[in-house]
């Protein structure tokens, strides 16, 4: 009997559940599925029990707990994250990730923790992750394309994040991607994404794809206050961190199946675009070759950013390297 399928059982109820019909279900005595119960609660859940009617789950919006169960119990895929692994804390869920890639883990193993003490972001910078607050996952792939289509799966996990978020906070986030790998609302970063691989010029061995979402925290260091934030200062209101995670799951699967089928953005570049935050609006583009000014025109089927610049000229900028801000600031 898993604990998180007791959850489901109860969640997915419209009453109480007896202890009958759990016993039944899990083929178990009542003191076995009472037992659960009582591990469910220590958890911190909270479950009703009530003579001769049974036990009912009482979770609301904004119930969150992070755990084992809590996400296993939000999952509903077919691969991805069906393998997964929670920690309480660790150096870095990336970290984490392609050292099970090195050990022959299976393709959609997840690794979450509730802090990370080591959180990285892209180019040797860090990741400020707080505990108890927000979500720090990685999981790994093994994509059966060429490493240079890798970078495209930053893009097929943002707008999986940013679909999943919209669902659970009832499109009134206002949360828009901001090209190549960042989730903003109101001009600020919720979420970042940071893809690492480990290839050979033909082929890639697995692809680790990290994802950082600032979900109920309230307060940022000053380091990073003027540009960080997190959905429940923007919404007002809690996320249930599992949830968001085994629904981000469900889009990114999704979304990962339209990628595999092209193995490029063409069945996604309609969507991605629609949630781009500068969007025909003007952008620099911090090449390191030279920075230069346009207007961007959305991603094409290759995920480079369309950029046109005043004199006519139109570039295509691929992710790697170069950064792109608006012309007055961070968006
Ligand atoms: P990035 O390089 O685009 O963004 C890092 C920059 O963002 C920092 O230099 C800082 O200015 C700012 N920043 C740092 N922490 C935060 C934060 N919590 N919220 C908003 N802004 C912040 C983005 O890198 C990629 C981040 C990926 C993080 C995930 S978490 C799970 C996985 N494990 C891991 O070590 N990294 C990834």
């Amino acid at each position: 009997m898993k604990k998180d399928e007791i959850i489901k059982m109860l969640r997915n109820a419209s009453d109480y559940v007896s202890g009958q019909e759990l016993c039944e279900h899990f083929g178990v005595s009542r003191t076995a599925v009472w037992k659960a119960v009582k591990q469910l609660e220590k958890d911190g859940y909270r479950i009703e029990a009530v003579n001769n009617r049974g036990y009912r789950l009482i979770e609301d919006a904004e119930s969150d707990i992070l755990s084992q169960v809590s996400i296993e119990s939000f999952i509903e895929t077919k691969w991805a994250a069906k393998n997964l692994i929670f920690k309480k804390e660790t150096g870095s869920t990336n970290i984490d990730a392609k050292l099970l890639g090195e050990a022959g883990a299976p393709s959609g193993t997840l690794v979450v923790a509730d802090r990370q003490t080591a959180g990285l972001g892209r180019r040797g910078r860090a990741w400020v992750s707080e505990e108890g607050e927000n979500i720090y996952m990685s999981i790994m792939l093994r994509p059966d394309c060429l490493p240079e289509k890798a970078s495209m799966l930053t893009l097929v996990m943002a707008l999986a994040a940013l679909e999943a978020v919209n669902e659970l906070k009832a499109k009134t986030s206002g949360a828009l991607i901001k090209w190549p790998n960042d989730i903003v609302m109101n001009g600020k970063k919720v979420c970042g994404i940071l893809t690492e691989m480990s290839a050979e010029l033909d082929g890639i061995h697995y692809v680790v794809i990290g994802i950082g979402i600032n979900s109920n925290q309230t307060q940022f260091d000053d380091g990073i206050a003027d540009r960080a934030t997190s959905i429940f200062n923007e919404t007002g209101k809690k996320v249930n961190r599992a949830k968001l995670i085994g629904r981000t799951m469900h889009y990114f699967e999704k979304y990962y199946a339209e990628f595999e089928k092209s193995r490029d953005m063409s069945a996604l570049m309609e969507r991605y675009n629609s949630f781009l935050v500068n969007m025909d609006e003007r952008v620099r583009v911090l090449d390191p070759k030279g920075e230069y000014e346009g207007t961007a025109r959305g991603i094409n089927d290759k995920g480079e950013l369309i950029v046109d610049r005043a004199d006519g000229n139109r570039e295509y900028v691929y992710a790697g390297e170069v950064s792109v801000r608006g012309v007055y600031g961070y968006v």
